[in-house]
């Protein structure tokens, strides 16, 4: 009789830990360490201000990504890795930043802050300070006040190029990426 219960209790944690490691469609699924998440890549034509791009991922149940949670440089790449399978290659031209290819990271700075002084970073979904920093060259720069954060774009002259923390005025545009846990997709979210 004991056995039983133990089987069924070991076949219903099994049933949960699997569906609890997929995703809805349209989201990717990033495994960074032990953890998993789900995330949603804007489209490449929706270009939105922070505050919009927060009640678009709310709207769907998630949040702006971050890289909280100790696994910061693994998931970073993770997230950079899903970006560029989006955009693929660019057009040719001048290499450098392509300001029109930024990406909302959700964490956010208070008060003025320079590529010398990085200022204090918070997640700000779960308020944490920023421990880990992946910086474009020269930046922070705090160029006209800019208090939040994205990937940003460094372009090769053939177009191809990698992603790295720009801080950006929470007022400018830029595409967006949505996180969410697994769990908190209910079941018929899944078929
Ligand atoms: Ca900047």
């Amino acid at each position: 009789m004991q056995l039983k219960l133990f089987l069924s209790l070991l076949l219903a944690t099994l049933a949960y830990t699997q569906d609890t490691h997929y995703c809805p469609d349209g989201w990717l699924v990033s495994e960074a360490g032990h953890t998993i998440e789900c995330i949603l890549l804007g489209g490449l034509n929706e270009r939105l201000t922070k505050h919009d791009a927060e009640l678009v991922c709310a709207g769907h149940g998630g949040w702006l990504v971050d890289m909280d949670e100790g696994h910061g440089g693994n998931k970073n790449g993770v997230i950079k890795e899903m970006i560029m399978d989006a955009v693929g290659k660019g057009d040719w031209g001048i290499p450098g930043p392509k300001y029109d290819d930024q990406w909302w990271i959700g964490a956010t700075v208070r008060g003025h802050h320079d590529d010398h002084h990085w200022g204090n970073w918070t997640w700000d979904h779960t308020h944490t300070s920023v421990e880990w920093f992946d910086w474009y060259d020269g930046e922070p720069n705090d160029w006209h006040s800019q208090n939040c954060l994205t990937y940003l774009k460094d372009q090769d002259i053939f177009g191809y190029g990698t992603y790295h923390w720009n801080d950006w005025s929470c007022d400018n545009v830029a595409r967006f990426i949505c996180e969410a846990e697994p769990s908190s997709f209910l079941d018929d979210d899944l078929e």
